[in-house]
């Protein structure tokens, strides 16, 4: 039973990111959002909360039919495949989760579609005719991410229809500049259809109550700060359903082609797969979604925070019958070796490979997930970190401690556990704080400071390391046999601690260290008492819990990512040739030479410069999306290519008269376009 607010909880509903079923999971899900949930469902659970752990393959959407259609194959086929792959690597890694479903089963269709009728009976709908973006080519309308084209916020210039992945501003397809379609890269046209709409303005005021003032200071700043933003924006309708064949169909007559919108369905696939687990159990599975006595916690990385603390929301509160996040602890972006990782460019270390490559060390990863996890701001794995972990800490800490100790009680003791004789100041002051750890770690975890959790519940091992070290048992037992009684008992006590506390961390080694001492511990606060191991308790053979990795098998790895990084530019080449064009329309763009004459960064952006160019035929000013390649200083003076006829636009509030002309390589980077001579501006280019 945990309170807050006065809340008397008495069960859990947890709830990680359904997956994607269109790809493996790697080690960014992982540290994001997996690790973190574990850690805590498995503290619920010695804590003896009554707590579910919910999960599933998200199976609809645009990523699904976009991969299907590059490996020629339907959907469906796609999310076996992948749902198989994640539910698997998920098992092995020690993820608890008590259901693990799928958006593809029954028991989702039936669920989403209700809740949608529930609100279309309600009149908590918008419907209305508008003109969508269509590709005539595909006769297909083009939803999400069929269609790409340039953030209006960054300038970002492959943004999806619903989302801009490099600043996480929410879109709608028409928002995007110059849109192309996925499937064709035509230009698309618009082409008039019917959709239904979720008020999120009508529930503002909710929703400011709910987020902005009763979870001001229990949610994670980067959560309640991206809430407030877009709340403050202003909140739009938004559109629920979507032209697509692949989905959650539309319990409407004549809505044939129509599916619910992925985020519409995704979130309340929560909800059908604890449906599917109180029919499987036969337990009563509404009262972990309906009872306000249930605490619900969501766990997602940053860029689904708007669906789930927003979207979603307004959906429950609006079908009325629902309970609303406690929290939503939200992870920031894990790095690979200083780059983000890329399932297309396959820069990722994937699950189901590391249990293939590191069999036994499912611990060793998650340790050093939950110690580099993006809690706060984005973080980087590196394989050097994770040796360094491994070597430094699991093993020269935790591993020799308890190997000292078992050993030791070997030795001298033939492995039982010696009686306690005399206690000394720093013997009761070390039973003193070992007691502690418990209330300590368990706090962390309670306020998602995994982080935090870990390093604590290392202070354990260290604080026994040091005891024993301090001691030297090995040097007095000819003399004071009886004082290296004492000595091995508080290290056998602090040895049971750590079998306890580190469950929910490294939950395969507490299980062998439980093993070794020959414990079944009840509880967390076992942790923190010295009932487990009485005197004369058998402990058995000490084994190594952990063994040394070497510089080979991580050089192997890093290897193994530069040669992905160089297949990549060796398969990627060139982008695919666009459509043909006539020389009519080509001569309509008015190229001249222009030469950059001021240069500044546009605040609150990662890629944006502001320039001041001469273009032979006025001073203008031109936004690019450069800032990531150029500074400043180094554009001025440069003579370059100006498309001098392109429409302005407005980016990011400045308006932006033409285009400079530049050259992008398969890695992404940018390149001014320049004449070979310095022609003067405003010299023309054909
Ligand atoms: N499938 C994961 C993602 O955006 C998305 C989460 C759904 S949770 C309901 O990568
Ligand atoms: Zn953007």
């Amino acid at each position: 039973m945990t309170a807050k607010n006065n809340i008397k909880y008495k069960r859990h509903t947890v709830t990680a990111a359904l997956p994607y079923a269109n790809g493996p999971i790697h080690i960014g899900h992982l540290a994001g959002v997996y690790v973190p949930s574990d850690i805590y469902v498995r503290y619920l659970r010695l804590k003896g909360e009554d707590v579910i752990y919910i999960c599933g393959s998200d199976e609809h959407g645009v990523p699904i039919t976009i991969k299907a259609r590059q490996e020629n194959a339907t959907p469906q086929t796609i999310v076996d495949k992948y749902h198989h792959l994640i539910k698997n690597a998920f098992a092995k890694f020690g993820i608890t989760f008590d259901v693990y479903s799928r958006t593809s089963a029954k028991v989702h269709h039936e669920t989403a579609a209700g809740i949608f009728k529930t609100l279309y009976d309600k009149g908590a709908f918008i419907e209305k005719d508008s003109e969508q973006y269509y590709d005539e080519e595909n006769e297909q309308f083009l939803a999400d991410r069929y269609i790409v084209g340039t953030c209006p916020h960054c300038g970002y210039e492959k943004a999806y229809g619903d989302q801009c992945e490099n600043c996480g501003t929410s879109l709608s397809p028409t928002d995007l500049i110059n849109p192309r379609s996925m499937l064709s890269g035509n230009k698309p046209v618009m082409k008039k259809t019917r959709h239904w709409y979720l008020p999120l303005d009508k529930h503002e005021p909710m929703l400011r109550r709910w987020i902005l003032e009763s979870h001001k200071h229990d949610w994670k700043p980067n959560v309640y700060g991206q809430c407030k933003s877009w709340i403050d924006q202003g909140l739009q309708p938004r559109a629920v359903t979507r032209d697509l064949d692949w989905g959650v169909k539309l319990p409407l007559e004549g809505t044939e082609g129509k599916v619910l919108y992925v985020w519409f369905d995704a979130p309340i696939g929560y909800i059908s797969a604890t449906r599917e687990w109180g029919e499987a159990s036969g337990k009563d599975w509404e009262k972990y979604w309906k009872d306000p006595q249930s605490k619900l916690v969501h766990f997602i990385g940053k860029d689904n925070i708007v669906f789930h603390c927003i979207i979603f929301p307004v959906i429950l509160h609006a079908e009325g019958s629902y309970i609303l996040p406690d929290n939503v602890p939200a992870n920031e972006f894990l790095n690979l070796e200083n780059d983000k990782i890329s399932t297309s460019r396959n820069w990722a270390v994937w699950l189901h490979e590391y249990l293939e490559d590191f069999p036994g060390k499912e611990d060793v990863l998650r340790y050093v997930l939950c110690a580099a996890a993006p809690e706060t701001k984005d973080n980087d794995f590196t394989w050097k970190d994770f040796q360094a972990r491994n070597n430094n800490e699991l093993l020269a800490i935790f591993g020799n401690f308890v190997n000292r100790t078992l050993v030791l009680t070997y030795k001298y003791f033939d492995g039982q556990v010696p009686a306690i004789t005399d206690l000394t100041a720093d013997d009761k002051e070390t039973l003193e704080q070992m007691k502690t750890f418990p209330e300590t770690i368990g706090q962390s975890i309670e306020q998602y400071r995994f982080r935090e959790a870990l390093a604590q519940m290392m202070n354990l091992a260290r604080l026994g390391n040091r005891y024993l070290t301090e001691a030297e048992p090995w040097k007095i037992f000819k003399t004071e046999p009886g004082r290296v009684q004492t000595i091995l008992n508080i290290c056998l006590q602090i040895c049971a601690g750590l079998a306890v506390l580190s469950e929910p961390f490294l939950p395969f080694t507490a299980k062998k260290l439980q093993k070794m001492l020959d414990i079944q511990p009840g509880s967390w606060q076992d942790g923190g008492t010295t009932t487990l191991l009485p005197p004369g308790h058998q402990v058995g053979k000490p084994e190594l819990l952990f063994e040394k990795i070497e510089d080979a098998q991580v050089a192997a790895q890093v290897e193994k990512l530069l040669n992905t990084r160089k297949d990549n530019n060796e398969m990627k080449g060139a982008e695919p040739a666009k459509e043909e064009i006539s020389f009519d329309e080509f001569s309509r763009m008015d190229i001249r030479v222009a030469t950059i004459l001021t240069a500044e960064k546009v605040a609150r952006t990662k890629k944006l410069l502001k320039m001041t160019v001469d273009s032979g035929l006025d001073r203008r000013t031109v936004v690019s999306g450069i800032a990531e390649f150029y500074k400043p200083e180094e554009v001025v003076g440069k003579k370059v290519l100006l498309l001098a006829n392109l429409k302005p636009r407005n980016i990011k509030g400045i308006e932006s008269h033409g285009m400079l002309l530049m050259a992008e390589n398969s890695d992404g980077e940018l390149a001014f376009v320049t004449p070979e001579q310095a022609f003067g501006n405003g010299s023309t280019v054909s």
